[in-house]
């Protein structure tokens, strides 16, 4: 596929998705988001990519695009949905780490919240207008965000439509950490995690999602199998063994 609306670009191990249509402020359409369910799918099947990093340039991204919504019937507006895609990059079996600056409002948000990590500039300005537009979140917003904030947090920013800015932002859970330079803040950050053992980190990841959609025992139940899978992995043996020899583990994904 041709990409028009985003840039994919690789360093080392590591894959960068830069959102671009800087004219909308990386305003999401139909397009785009085709093209992110695309370069996921391709980076989820390269065994050679370690970690990923989300970005826009000067903005995330301003929400979804209104031009395209405004005179949409409830059956055009059910059927406009961006959860497949969403969904694949929660489940991302990679790290994923949002870099955040200028805007990221309503399904920009919405993007940044399917991120295991969000970084952000202090001046970013984050939040959920939709309510000023007739309409609230619509993807994913109204359950990621309390699972993410707490519930009474995430009614305000949602009843409200106020937007955050970095410190708030950070103050509340919303990001994880602020930086001058998101971007280089979150490539140091997926480097590391692309030396990790990407099997463990895989598993990990999905046993940490499971924990926001089951209860407690279904959980550890699923953390206990996982966990033994990991001895059937030579990174284990690897890891194990270095800490014995007193050196450091080599990685190689097995
Ligand atoms: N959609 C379409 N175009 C947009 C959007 C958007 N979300 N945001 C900005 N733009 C466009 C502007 O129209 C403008 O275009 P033009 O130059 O042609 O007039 C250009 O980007 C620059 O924007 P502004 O001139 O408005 O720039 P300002 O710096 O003055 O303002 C703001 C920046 C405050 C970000 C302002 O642009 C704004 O309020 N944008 C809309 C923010 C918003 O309401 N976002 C939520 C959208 S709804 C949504 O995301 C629902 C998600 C759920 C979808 C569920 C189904 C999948």
């Amino acid at each position: 596929m041709k990409y028009e609306n985003i840039i994919v670009r690789t360093d080392g191990n590591i894959v960068i998705v830069n959102l671009n249509r800087p004219k909308s402020l990386n305003a999401l359409n139909a397009a785009l988001i085709a093209e992110l369910s695309d370069a996921f799918d391709r980076l989820i099947g390269d065994p050679g990519i370690r970690a990923v990093v989300m970005t826009g340039e000067q903005n995330f991204a301003a929400g979804a695009d209104i031009t395209d919504m405004v005179e949409f019937t409830p059956e055009e507006a059910r059927a406009f949905t961006f959860s497949a895609t969403f969904n694949k990059i929660a489940a991302c079996p990679k790290p994923v780490i949002a870099a955040i600056e200028g805007f990221a409002l309503g399904g920009g948000m919405e993007l940044a919240l399917c991120c295991d990590f969000r970084i952000a500039s202090p001046g970013a300005k984050m939040g959920f207008p939709e309510i000023n537009l007739g309409i609230f979140p619509g993807a994913g917003g109204t359950q990621r965000l309390p699972r993410l904030i707490g519930i009474s947090k995430a009614k305000r920013m949602i009843f409200t439509g106020a937007l955050l800015k970095g410190e708030a932002a950070l103050a509340c859970g919303l990001v994880d950490a602020l930086s001058d330079n998101p971007s280089t803040e979150a490539m140091a950050l997926a480097a590391e995690l692309a030396l990790k053992p990407p099997v463990a980190l895989r598993l990990a990841k999905q046993c940490v999602n499971l924990s926001d959609e089951t209860d407690l025992n279904v959980g550890l139940e699923f953390e206990a199998s996982n966990w033994a899978r990991l001895f059937a992995t030579e990174d284990q043996k690897e890891g194990m063994r270095a800490f014995t020899e007193k050196r450091k583990a080599q990685f190689t994904g097995k």
